[in-house]
């Protein structure tokens, strides 16, 4: 009988996670807990680590889980390293259904950086008015840098925030083109500040800074090793019926 675990957080895995109840096939869909009120799924969601890899090979056995499908974010690095690590020494199925990152194309000024260390370091330099659109969990890195005007944008209203010049906006993607200009230009922004995250739900205010000729800090996503990639639902789907699960289609 499958049993399938959605590593979730990101627009694919809220696609697949639709398909997968449509289909009526058992699943649970997992999120780490980082927001006060994640999306609601058509599935049994859990929330919270598993504690490691160890932890989540236990809540594997415990579960009678068959499958996993690593739907996380691309960035959600640790994740994804330790599903693999977990489904290796379980033997469970796993791959990850990921998005391709986004690729320079003409009219971006872009600096491309391969972590967050150092886009801070690309930072260094006279005040400028500075996008930061990668969430919360960085943002002390960019205390190094506190001479700049800093739009932060969040999914949830902050507590404090280590940077000394700051307007927050709390907003939850997906984004618009319209809406990134709007508020670009409202802030008077000089750079951005991205993670090459991929998809759809972050890509707008990329859009945007081409149309306004503002550059670009890409951090690029981190290396991960070797696992099966899939990159539409429709192939999870392919890939659940070749390992054995009947979906009836
Ligand atoms: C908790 C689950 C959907 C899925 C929405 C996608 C699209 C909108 C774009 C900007 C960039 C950023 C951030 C972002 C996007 C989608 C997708 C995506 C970027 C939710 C969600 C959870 C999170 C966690 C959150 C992080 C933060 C990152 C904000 C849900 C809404 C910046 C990444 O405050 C915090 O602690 C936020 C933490 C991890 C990165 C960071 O380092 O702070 N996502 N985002 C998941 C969990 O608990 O397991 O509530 O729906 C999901 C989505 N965020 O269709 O509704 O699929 O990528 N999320 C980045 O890409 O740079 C915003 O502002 O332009
Ligand atoms: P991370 O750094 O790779 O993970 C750190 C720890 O958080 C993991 O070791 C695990 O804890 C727990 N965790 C992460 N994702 C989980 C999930 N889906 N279910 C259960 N536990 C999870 O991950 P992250 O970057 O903090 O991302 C957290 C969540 O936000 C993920 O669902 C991701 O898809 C989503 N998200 C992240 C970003 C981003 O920019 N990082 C963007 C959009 C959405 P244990 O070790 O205790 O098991």
């Amino acid at each position: 009988m499958p049993n399938l675990l959605i590593l979730g957080g990101t627009t694919e895995a809220n696609t697949l996670a639709r398909s997968i109840a449509d289909l009526g096939v058992s699943a649970t869909y997992s999120y780490a807990g980082r927001v006060d009120t994640p999306r609601s799924q058509p599935l049994p969601v859990r929330v919270g680590g598993f504690g490691g890899a160890e932890g989540l090979a236990r809540y594997i056995q415990d579960h009678g889980i068959t499958h996993v499908i690593d739907a996380t974010h691309p960035f959600a690095a640790q994740m994804s390293r330790n599903a693999i690590d977990a489904c290796v020494s379980t033997g469970v199925h796993l791959a990850a259904l990921t998005r391709p990152a986004w690729a320079h194309q003409d009219g971006d000024r872009w600096q491309r950086v391969p972590d967050v260390t150092a886009a801070v370091d690309a930072l260094a330099g006279p005040t400028q008015r500075v996008f930061l659109a990668i969430g919360r969990m960085h943002l002390d890195d960019f205390a190094d840098q506190p001479q700049h005007r800093y739009l932060l944008r969040l999914v949830d209203e902050p507590e404090a925030l280590p940077l000394p010049n700051a307007d927050v906006v709390v907003a939850r993607g997906p984004f618009t083109v319209e809406g990134d200009r709007a508020l670009m230009e409202r802030h008077g922004t000089q750079v951005v500040v991205s993670k090459n995250a991929g998809g759809k739900g972050a890509r707008a205010k990329l859009v945007a800074a081409r149309a306004l000729g503002i550059p670009v800090v890409m951090i690029d996503r981190p290396a991960l090793p070797l696992r099966t990639e899939l990159s539409s639902v429709a192939q999870v789907l392919d890939w659940l019926d070749h390992s054995g699960v009947n979906l009836g289609v």
